[in-house]
């Protein structure tokens, strides 16, 4: 058992807190750099803390996050007023998250499959953002559908290296977020997608628990069971709900903290229905709380406002605040599309 048990079950309880999700904002530098790009915004390190600052400092943003998972860069910013920005994040109650996987990189023996590195060196790094001041981590696994993929070698080094991570974290004071992601890029459909899930979170759970990972002490992060975006047949908000439930309560123990799930490229308005609809169809049978770890659900508009304009930070900062506010709701089955109509801005 870790000597941290009883801070890392504190920890995870409050990253899920009721109302409350976690802000994904770990872009690294290549992806940050790729969205301003589109944008037009300056990809500089000034740029980025600009932005950072930006979405760390809108007002209220803690009624509605637990905490935000950082970049290695920004994890050791200022604003650009010198402010460190743990202490941004800390002062509004909120609790320091780290990404600390170093990115997904082509399997050997696996055409066109993927595993995520990082195990390298970690346990020196947890300890790093232990004293700093983070409490939680994060590991993206990434396992795309496709003709005769994933593989059984992808899924269980993925699930393995996931394991491996989580049991460093919690050796090491950090609460990790458990993030298999199966890719919603291709054409398959919701029952392709169901069994990939269910495969990857079966293998996941097996690994977790022959590495000791205490599931009491971790954050599951998954991505919904939804029709692939090329599909022609869409899963309605209703079915994806059940889909995604359904394979939740058949793989994931009991005893996990809590589910946190990615957005994965569905659009702002979907990722809040779909998880408004898992909690109001099927919140009294989830052992767990069911709530939103999303990035660009929550900072597309935001982003897409400011463009790296300084005359519309509030603006962007409303913005941000507005999705933060609507998946809080539906982290508690209290969303409607009305809200989107009603809430302050666009
Ligand atoms: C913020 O994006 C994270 C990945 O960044 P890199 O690919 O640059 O490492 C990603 O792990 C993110 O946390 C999750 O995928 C959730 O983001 P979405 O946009 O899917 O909600």
């Amino acid at each position: 058992m870790s000597r941290y048990a009883e801070e890392l079950r504190t920890t995870a309880k409050a990253m899920v807190a009721r109302g409350k999700g976690i802000l994904a904002m770990d872009e690294s530098n290549g992806t940050c750099n790729k969205r301003f790009d589109k944008l037009g915004i300056p990809t500089t390190e000034e740029y980025r803390q600009i932005y950072r600052s930006l979405i760390l400092q809108t007002p209220e943003l803690s009624n509605y996050i637990s905490g935000p998972i950082l970049y290695d860069e920004t994890i050791r910013q200022t604003t650009p007023d010198g402010v460190p920005l743990l202490k941004i994040i800390t002062d509004a109650g909120m609790i320091p998250g780290i990404k600390v996987d170093t990115g997904a990189k082509d399997l050997a023996g696996c055409p066109n499959e993927k595993v995520t590195e990082g195990l390298d060196g970690l346990r020196d790094r947890i300890a790093e953002y232990y004293s700093m001041g983070a409490r939680f981590a994060k590991w993206r696994a990434v396992i795309t559908i496709g003709n005769g993929i994933p593989s059984r070698g992808c899924i269980k080094a993925n699930a393995h290296g996931l394991a491996r991570y989580a049991a460093l974290c919690q050796e090491g004071g950090l609460v990790p977020i458990v993030e298999p992601e199966v890719l919603i890029d291709g054409d398959h459909t919701l029952e392709r997608c169901w069994n990939v899930t269910d495969e990857t979170l079966h293998e996941v759970f097996n690994q977790l628990y022959t590495q000791n990972v205490a599931f009491d002490q971790m954050v599951l992060k998954p991505s919904m069971v939804i029709s692939g975006k090329d599909c022609p047949q869409q899963a309605s908000v209703e079915e994806v709900a059940k889909a995604t439930i359904s394979c939740l309560l058949k793989n994931v123990p009991a005893t996990v903290a809590g589910i946190a799930f990615l957005s994965g490229g569905q659009s702002k308005e979907q990722s809040s229905a779909h998880l408004n609809a898992m909690n109001q169809m099927f919140g009294d049978q989830c052992p767990w709380p069911v709530t939103f770890s999303y990035a660009r659900a929550i900072q597309q508009p935001a982003l897409d406002y400011w463009a790296g304009d300084s005359s519309r930070i509030s603006g962007a900062q409303t913005r941000l605040l507005k999705r933060a506010q609507c998946n809080g709701a539906a982290s508690l089955g209290e969303y409607s599309s009305e809200m989107e109509k009603t809430l302050a801005t666009v």
